[in-house]
């Protein structure tokens, strides 16, 4: 594996999933293979998780580790060719990418969509450039369209907790004082697309994601008809994807929270979400506190999916 950004670049999925939990039985199995190798991770965002569970993976692999904090020490850096660069930063990505490919064998880049141009968001420009121009292994640390590592770890811990063959699994939209990016729902989408479930994504009008996510997945606009027999629910807060509101918030209707009330609408439905999450915005308090609540665990798959492809980016 030469990058990691999505789905298609694990392979075959089930074989992805059969490694992750041979890993998650015996994390220590292949502690050589990163000797004397170094990881370096470029947050462009604030993380708990990313950063954690991700050094963690590289440690359990016998990496090194290097985290550079761009907004805080490092000099501003400018992200677009052909600006003259007369303002407040004094450093181009297109010299900081190949320089801190130097220094490093994998890179890890969390840059999220900054909702001033869909077309500069949607192409991925940060993270295709440090693909293009750092020489090394690339793997997203959740970029502007997708957040494939927290897919990769939610696919694991629904693999681990199904009770049937193919289950419900339902992505809700749920409201947000702020815009959020569609990474988590699009790299969700995803996923659930390529694996053995029946997906369905529920939103308010207005808030349709990216087709090239999507792929045909059923969207059922009432949020109650669309817990019906879930057996998981995902919920994820984004701002609008289509034209004219790119970044905008449409709503911020509550009445959209996954409360326990809709949670009695499913079959015993276990509860997902990627965190960091506002509670009694996008969930109650007693659904994230019930026993059916995922969300520790899918943080601790986290470092289970960054060890999965960290390995084989260094194979
Ligand atoms: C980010 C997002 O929604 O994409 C990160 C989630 C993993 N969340 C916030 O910024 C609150
Ligand atoms: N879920 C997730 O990626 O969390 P962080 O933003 O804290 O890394």
């Amino acid at each position: 594996m030469k990058s990691f950004t999505n789905v298609k670049d694990l392979g075959n999925l089930n074989d992805a999933i059969k490694e992750a939990l041979e890993i998650k039985q015996n994390r220590f199995a292949y502690k050589h293979i990163g000797e004397n190798k170094t990881l370096l991770m470029v947050f462009f965002n604030s993380s708990l998780r990313t950063r954690l569970s991700t050094q963690k993976a590289g440690m359990n692999l016998g990496m090194n580790t290097i985290v550079l904090d761009v907004n805080q020490g490092a000099w501003k850096l400018e992200t677009e060719r052909g600006v003259i660069m007369d303002g407040d930063k004094p450093e181009h990505l297109l010299e900081a990418i190949p320089v801190m490919g130097c220094y490093c064998d994998v890179i890890g880049v969390r840059s999220f969509a900054q909702f001033e141009s869909k077309t500069f968001d949607y192409e991925e420009t940060i993270l295709n450039q440090f693909i293009r121009y750092s020489g090394k292994p690339v793997f997203s640390m959740e970029a502007a369209t997708g957040h494939p590592l927290q897919a990769f770890a939610d696919l694991i811990t629904i693999e681990e907790h199904k009770k049937s063959e193919r289950p419900k699994v339902v992505l809700t939209w749920a409201p947000h004082p702020r815009a959020l990016p569609q990474a988590v729902p699009n790299s969700f989408a995803d996923f659930m697309n390529e694996a053995n479930v029946e997906f369905v994504i529920t939103h308010p009008k207005g808030y349709e994601l990216d087709e090239k996510f999507v792929r045909g997945a059923k969207v059922e606009y009432c949020q109650e008809k669309a817990f019906e027999g879930a057996d998981f629910i995902y919920a994820k807060n984004w701002a609008a994807y289509q034209d004219p509101n790119y970044g905008k918030i449409l709503s911020k209707d509550r009445s959209w929270t996954v409360d326990s009330a809709k949670m009695n609408l499913t079959n015993n439905a276990y509860f997902m979400h990627c965190l960091p999450v506002r509670r009694n915005m996008i969930v109650s308090d007693d659904v994230i506190e019930s026993p059916q609540s995922l969300v520790i665990p899918e943080a601790a798959n986290r470092e289970i999916s960054a060890q999965t492809v960290l390995k084989r980016l260094l194979q």
